[in-house]
């Protein structure tokens, strides 16, 4: 009691083909027919068909039989599976300078339509792709709208824009993260997926079965 467990769905994204630079420190390490999954920890279940990059690094979690020890930088533009996704070839992994390696798996996916930070990350990594090392197309330049708020079919960019933010290190992104969460939850309405037309609040926790039902993700909580 007293203690609040903030409840994730940790999504399993099943790795396609890894980049070159995670082959070479892979080796014989993994064998080549080894399922290998990356699991963001996301709040937003119902927002996952959205999910066109996937951004990470890794931090000491839990305890596991570590068969190799590889950075995020190592694996930039690694094609994985998401779940739901509209991209249903793939996304690559690509780099988020504000991920925390203390938050959830230190793993997450990115919304550009529902979530500011994804939207912050998106425009700059499309800015400066040289600088972050990827290819300017790995980063899917359209924005699919998932929910309809009152002020906008893709709220994030909608608060980027009009609370003036610049960049994914602005100071206002805490407050457009929290309006964007509580537009979304309290008064969203799906317009995309299988949910369309239901309340987010209903759409939320069928999302979250589905996901569940099909073994695509499963219940994480700290
Ligand atoms: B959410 P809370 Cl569409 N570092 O998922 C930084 N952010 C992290 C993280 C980490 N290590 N682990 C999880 N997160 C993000 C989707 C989403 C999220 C949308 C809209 C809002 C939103 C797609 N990204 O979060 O501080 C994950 O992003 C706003 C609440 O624990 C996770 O859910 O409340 C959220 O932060 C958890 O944030």
């Amino acid at each position: 009691e007293g203690i609040a467990v903030q409840e994730y769905v940790a999504l399993k994204l099943k790795t396609l083909q890894w980049c070159e630079k995670a082959k070479e420190l892979i080796g014989d390490k993994i064998p080549a027919d080894a399922d290998v999954y990356f699991i963001p920890a996301t709040l937003r279940p119902e927002t996952m068909y959205g999910q066109m990059a996937f951004q990470n690094i890794f931090s000491p979690w839990g305890e596991y039989d570590q068969v190799l020890g590889i950075k995020g930088s190592d694996v930039i533009g690694t094609l994985v599976h998401a779940p739901l996704s509209i991209h249903e070839k793939g996304i690559r992994i690509l780099p988020m300078s504000t991920v925390k390696p203390t938050k959830g798996t230190g793993v997450v996916t990115c919304v550009p339509s529902d979530s500011p930070d994804d939207y912050a990350t998106v425009l700059d990594l499309r800015k400066k792709p040289e600088f972050y090392g990827i290819q300017k197309e790995w980063v899917v330049e359209e924005i699919l709208p998932i929910i309809q708020t009152p002020s906008s079919n893709l709220i994030a960019k909608h608060l980027y824009e009009t609370m003036k933010i610049n960049s994914p290190k602005d100071q206002k992104l805490p407050e457009a993260k929290e309006i964007a969460y509580k537009e979304g939850f309290y008064s969203g309405v799906m317009i995309y997926g299988e949910f369309k037309g239901m309340p987010v609040q209903e759409a939320k926790p069928l999302v979250k079965k589905q996901l569940l039902d099909l073994g695509l993700a499963f219940n994480y909580g700290e």
